[in-house]
């Protein structure tokens, strides 16, 4: 019989090499998937949803990460609430999967009643010594920052979230995301590990293989290819390319959007990065034809020529357009198994049919994200195959990925791995 002992999760780490994928067992183990999900989704913040999950007082959803279940929800004086969906009589969990709209929490079990505060109100056959003031549903740490929800289930949540913050409060302004309206959302499950899946999102090298949709409207910034191995023409033409970018990007800050790079990626806690990317053909949108698909543009907008406000971090990434949004949350499940939540957002008053045809606004990224999810399939199988050793990043299209593995080895590490 095979006999195989695993190494430390340290041995991993620690076999990385720079420049390269990580070793299989990272991807593959789960002894390191519970390890991801302890030091990435409860140590960091995530982006667990959006405030226009939850539009009305009342409206509440149930987001779970690995064995934790929370509840956002807005309370009857219209504040968003992050809390845990645990009981604090035994246990029970309160809601089940998915959206419901509720004038209080009451568990099923026992019945007792929670206020959308958190705070219990009802709870019969405890006694009269029983205080029920120290019987609150836990809170969770969160910000809304920009109309995004992000939480952290870490009693000390990272600090550098400031920087997150401060950047796409005033990016995002214009989009007013908080009051958007969700018009359609898809959950799709990736057969892979999460670091595949957002491996695969840093990436546009395999945009022109496997996007053709995409291709219509996205603009490769990374360029994908090494400078010097470009014929005449084509480094005319990415000179050219590279010239528009700038030029659109000086304008845009002039008219007062900020668009130029901002990243936080490695030697940091919080991981993320934020960029104005052009839009390509008619320039206005993440459509079939690159026009755009709402009518009415979100939030204040008055303009479809502002590019795509492109946001990600380790479990999200996101599109902001003149017409419309597109949000994908990442949230792992097992070590080759990851969700992959898109939700794609309008102004609140525009109407399907009216001002917007769902077909057109949800075509590129239904297609994006299968088209990924066969990708992210196909990369995890190749992982676990024993013939797999890590693989070399290009030095011109993957140096985020390269980002991604360094920060992922950094934070394993400091969280004494
Ligand atoms: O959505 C994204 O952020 C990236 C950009 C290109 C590849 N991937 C689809
Ligand atoms: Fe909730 Fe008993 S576990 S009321
Ligand atoms: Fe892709």
């Amino acid at each position: 019989m095979l006999q195989t002992f695993a190494s430390p999760i340290s041995a991993l780490l620690d076999a990385r090499a720079e420049g390269h994928s990580l070793p299989a067992g990272l991807y593959t183990r789960e002894d390191v998937f519970e390890a991801d999900l302890d030091v990435f989704f409860r140590r960091h913040w995530i982006c667990i949803g959006l405030e226009c999950d939850v539009p009305e007082a009342g409206d509440a959803t149930v987001v779970d990460i690995g064995k934790t279940s929370l509840i956002l929800l807005r309370d009857d004086d219209n504040e968003i609430r992050v809390m845990h969906n645990v009981c604090r009589h035994r246990g029970s969990r309160l809601l089940d999967a998915g959206k419901t709209i509720v004038s209080k929490l009451v568990c099923p079990y026992h019945t007792w009643t929670y206020e959308l505060t958190g705070e219990l109100s009802y709870a019969p056959h405890m006694g009269k010594g029983f205080d029920k003031e120290c019987r609150s549903l836990k809170q969770v740490a969160f910000k809304s920052i920009g109309g995004l929800i992000y939480a952290c289930l870490s009693e000390n949540p990272p600090e550098d979230i400031s920087h997150l913050e401060e950047v796409m409060t005033a990016r995002l302004a214009p989009y007013d995301i908080a009051n958007a309206k969700v018009a359609y959302e898809t959950d799709v499950i990736e057969k892979g590990n999460w670091k595949l899946t957002i491996e695969n999102n840093r990436e546009c090298y395999h945009c022109s293989a496997n996007h053709p949709e995409l291709c219509v409207s996205f603009v490769d910034l990374d360029f994908g290819f090494d400078p010097d191995a470009l014929s005449p023409e084509d480094r005319a033409q990415a000179e050219e390319h590279f010239a528009l970018y700038e030029a659109r990007t000086k304008q845009w800050e002039a008219d007062g959007f900020p668009s130029t790079a901002v990243e936080q990626l490695v030697d940091c806690t919080t991981n993320f990065r934020t960029q104005r990317l052009i839009i390509s053909g008619a320039g206005e949108s993440q459509t079939p034809d690159a026009t755009a698909a709402s009518s009415k543009l979100l939030g204040t907008m008055t303009r479809k020529d502002l590019g795509d406000t492109h946001l990600w971090g380790h479990n999200s990434w996101n599109h902001f357009m003149g017409d419309h949004a597109v949000v994908s949350i990442v949230i792992p499940l097992s070590a080759d198994r990851t969700l992959v939540r898109t939700k794609w957002l309008v102004h609140k008053d525009a109407v399907e049919g009216v001002d917007y045809d769902l077909e057109k606004l949800t075509n590129v990224w239904i297609a994006t994200t299968d088209q990924d999810s066969e990708l992210v399939a196909r990369s995890h199988a190749g992982v676990e195959d024993p013939a797999y050793v890590p693989g070399p990043y290009s030095p011109f299209s993957e140096t985020n990925l390269d980002k991604f593995a360094t920060w992922y080895i950094d934070r394993m590490r400091a969280h004494g791995y």
